[in-house]
């Protein structure tokens, strides 16, 4: 019986070949996109009525390095984890680093906490008070030092800062009050090392701030990056933005700035929802795509997420698979064509390049790529037929089933 998927693979390569499309470099360029998970979407996770802990759920940093490495066997194209201060703080990160390698992974970004700590109630790095400011600022600047540890060469700052009520505090105090807690922390990631952290300034809407959010905008982001110097570039949280925001040309913006640092891909239906990317909007997620496919390099790419009811490494895997699918289709994109259509004012005829390339089934070429890389033609599947269960799920100790049942 013929091979089905590779004869898929040959059809496609050949139809591609057939319309101009350089199938050799769109092979290349697959197999050097490479996409960070975040620890945080390995372990437990809920909403604010409850969560479902699953049996087999890593409870440690080195635990979840360890289903990271699965996702990355599976894909070929995950191989840095981000880590989240304190959730990931371990007593010895000379031990975690050596284990991130051993499993063939490298920690990506830190990224801080400034949203649990009882004394953040009016804010961290913008506080009123003096003292919050500073243990919010010694924080990060403890975060820089575990990167050090960990050969880790960005921060990745989230800012819930903000305030619920009109009249609560001034604007441009706390706008200041930022700035300068930032100007110490990013003095604090130069010097050492070639001087080549990074820090990323996350935006988001609203949430936990309900009136008025310090950092709501790839606008005040950008102020504040441009603010600090080249190190500081802004990142794009797909769930951080109103409904219906043209996130794609924000990303153009930012790059034609050189201060796209990075994403946090994820997919919203309505909120800052951190659900599987590509589940919800897979156009808008191409269209993300083919902006950052004619950039020179790619920034860096995360996942952030937060699996509630799905098995967790499933969930990831597919997101790395969707994210592929997602560049392949931008790499394939008729660029000459487009060019010429866009001169002419030939506006259906450009927008039909565009979703041509959209609808194309590129997964056989992904699937190829994968193979090449020495991972799966279909990863999803490979894990379920896989045995990480016997080999690590099973291994580890019960999850206190607090929330499992009424009156359990
Ligand atoms: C925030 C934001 C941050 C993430 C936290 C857990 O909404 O997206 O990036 O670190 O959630
Ligand atoms: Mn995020
Ligand atoms: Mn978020």
């Amino acid at each position: 019986m013929a091979d089905t998927s590779s004869t898929d693979y040959e059809r496609l390569a050949d139809r591609l070949g057939a319309r101009g499309v350089d199938v050799a470099s769109v092979e290349r360029r697959l197999a050097e996109h490479r996409v960070e998970t975040p620890s945080w979407g390995y372990a437990n996770a809920g909403t604010r009525f409850g969560s479902f802990p699953p049996e087999g759920l890593p409870t440690t940093t080195f635990e979840k390095l360890e289903d990271a490495a699965e996702v990355h066997r599976l894909t070929g194209a995950a191989p840095s984890v981000a880590l989240h201060i304190p959730w990931d703080a371990v007593d010895d990160y000379a031990a975690l680093r050596e284990h991130a390698t051993s499993l063939g992974l490298t920690i990506g970004a830190i990224n801080p906490n400034l949203f649990q700590d009882q004394r953040f109630r009016l804010g961290s790095l913008t506080n009123p008070d003096v003292t919050v400011r500073r243990l919010a600022t010694d924080h990060v600047l403890e975060c820089v030092e575990i990167a050090r540890e960990l050969g880790s060469d960005a921060i990745s700052l989230w800012l819930p800062d903000g305030t619920n009520y009109a009249g609560q505090d001034t604007f441009v105090a706390r706008r200041r009050r930022l700035h300068e807690t930032l100007t110490e922390v990013y003095a604090a990631m130069g010097g050492r090392d070639g001087n080549n952290m990074e820090l990323l300034v996350e935006y988001k809407l609203f949430e936990p701030a309900f009136y008025a959010t310090d950092l709501a905008d790839w606008g005040s982001a950008l102020l504040t990056a441009q603010r600090l110097g080249p190190r500081a570039k802004v990142l794009v949280d797909l769930g951080h933005h109103a409904q219906g925001v043209n996130i794609e040309q924000i990303v153009a913006f930012l790059a034609d700035e050189d201060r796209l640092g990075g994403f946090h891909f994820n997919n919203r239906k309505y909120a800052d929802d951190d659900l599987i990317v590509g589940s919800v909007n897979p156009f808008e997620l191409f269209l993300i795509y083919a902006e950052l496919a004619v950039l020179p390099s790619l920034p860096r790419l995360t996942i952030d997420q937060a699996h509630v009811i799905e098995q967790k490494i499933e969930a990831m895997t597919l997101s790395v698979v969707n994210l592929q699918e997602a560049f392949a289709k931008a790499l394939i994109v008729d660029r000459v064509a487009l060019a010429e259509r866009q001169a002419a004012g030939d506006v259906l005829g450009a927008h039909e390049l565009m979703l041509d390339a959209f609808r194309t089934d590129v997964r056989p070429l992904c699937a190829h790529v994968r193979e090449q890389l020495g991972a799966a033609a279909d990863p999803v599947a490979a894990f379920r037929a896989g045995d990480w269960w016997e080999r690590l799920g099973s291994r580890r100790s019960a999850v206190a089933a607090t929330t499992r049942g009424l009156g359990a």
